[in-house]
């Protein structure tokens, strides 16, 4: 059975992109794959976290993740920090890295640019995404699209290990999903949707109550046309709406173009609305649950136990083959 890791920071409030783009590919991979997802709390502070929100958002994304459909008895999920060993070959990837790998992440020049000043956390991200993947040999990593670049520099990084040190480490290759890969932020259709975006009503939370859901995308940005149309180019936030309206209803894109023939945007936003709304309940209903049950820390404990059998074999072959004095 071919291997699957992938995670999501505990950044925020998960939004329908990390769903659409990431957690519903876990729940279909887990059936036909061995699968490890993560919360991977240690990349979360490559911004700074209030650490109360920190304790409660990284709770909050693990509780969704079984919301979401993802079975801990089908898939080892666990906290990225209580499994130490991937802070120790985070460590290691960073010193097999070149500055000019780490400067060249578009992600890190976004994120930089936001802020005042900019932690070193934020820049060697990829040494610790590499290591999250390298540590479980794993054959696939579902990403969305903004993380193609690094699992790229993952692959290199693997290869670069297996040149110096002997053929170990399995070179990952990305799982794409074919329709929601990038969804876009609801104010702007050129930024990507993001939980840790300031502005809340450019992102819509899987766990926004039914009538916040509606005022948003009621307040989405389209243009000055009325055309519900897909081009991605001249009309990116109507487009947008469109790839979320399909993921939410199943209907393609040419049938919703046809449903909305000369009707103007204010329909079309309704019942994106509605179908949005009925997509996420039924999840948000099974998050109370699962949050009230206090099964939630049980899951976990199990995950991370787990995957630190995995890991910690992995990080040992790691450190022998780079050689490291090894403990009696
Ligand atoms: N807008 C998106 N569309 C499709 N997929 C997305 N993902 C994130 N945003 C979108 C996918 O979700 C997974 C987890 O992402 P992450 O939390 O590790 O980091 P991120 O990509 O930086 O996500 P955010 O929401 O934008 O977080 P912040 O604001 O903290 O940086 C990944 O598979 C990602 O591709």
């Amino acid at each position: 059975m071919k291997r699957v890791l992938s995670g999501i920071q505990s950044s925020g409030k998960l939004t329908i992109g990390n769903y659409i783009g990431a957690l519903q590919n876990y729940v279909k991979l887990q059936e036909t794959h061995e699968c490890f997802f993560s919360i991977v709390d240690l990349h979360a502070i490559t911004v700074p976290q209030n650490p109360e929100d920190l304790k409660e958002q990284t709770e909050s994304v693990a509780a969704l993740y079984f919301a979401a459909g993802v079975d801990p008895n089908k898939s080892s999920v666990f906290v990225q920090s209580h499994v130490p060993a991937h802070a120790e070959l985070g460590w290691i990837m960073t010193t097999l890295a070149y500055m000019g790998e780490f400067e060249r992440m578009t992600q890190f020049k976004d994120k930089s640019g936001k802020q005042e000043s900019v932690g070193v956390g934020l820049f060697t991200y990829p040494g610790l995404m590499a290591a999250d993947i390298l540590l479980y040999n794993a054959d696939l990593v579902p990403v969305g699209d903004d993380q193609k670049q690094h699992l790229e520099l993952t692959r290199d990084l693997a290869n670069r290990f297996n040149q110096r040190y002997g053929e170990y480490l399995k070179v990952p290759e990305p799982y794409i999903p074919e329709v929601g890969a990038r969804i876009m932020s609801l104010d702007d259709g050129s930024n990507k949707m993001s939980k840790s975006s300031p502005n809340p009503n450019s992102f819509i939370a899987m766990l926004d109550e039914p009538d916040v859901l509606r005022k948003k995308i009621k307040r989405a940005t389209t243009d000055s046309g009325r055309e519900v149309l897909f081009d991605p180019v001249n009309k990116p936030e109507v487009s947008n709406l469109m790839t979320i309206y399909s993921y939410c209803s199943a209907l393609s894109i040419k049938e919703i173009e046809q449903q909305y023939e000369g009707q103007g945007y204010g329909p079309f936003k309704k019942d994106l609305a509605e179908h949005v709304v009925a997509t996420f309940e039924p999840i948000q209903q099974r998050y109370k649950e699962i949050r009230a049950s206090g099964e939630l820390h049980k899951y976990l404990q199990q995950g991370a136990e787990r995957a630190a059998e995995v890991a910690n074999e992995t990080l040992k072959e790691i450190k022998q083959r780079m050689g490291f004095l090894m403990p009696l």
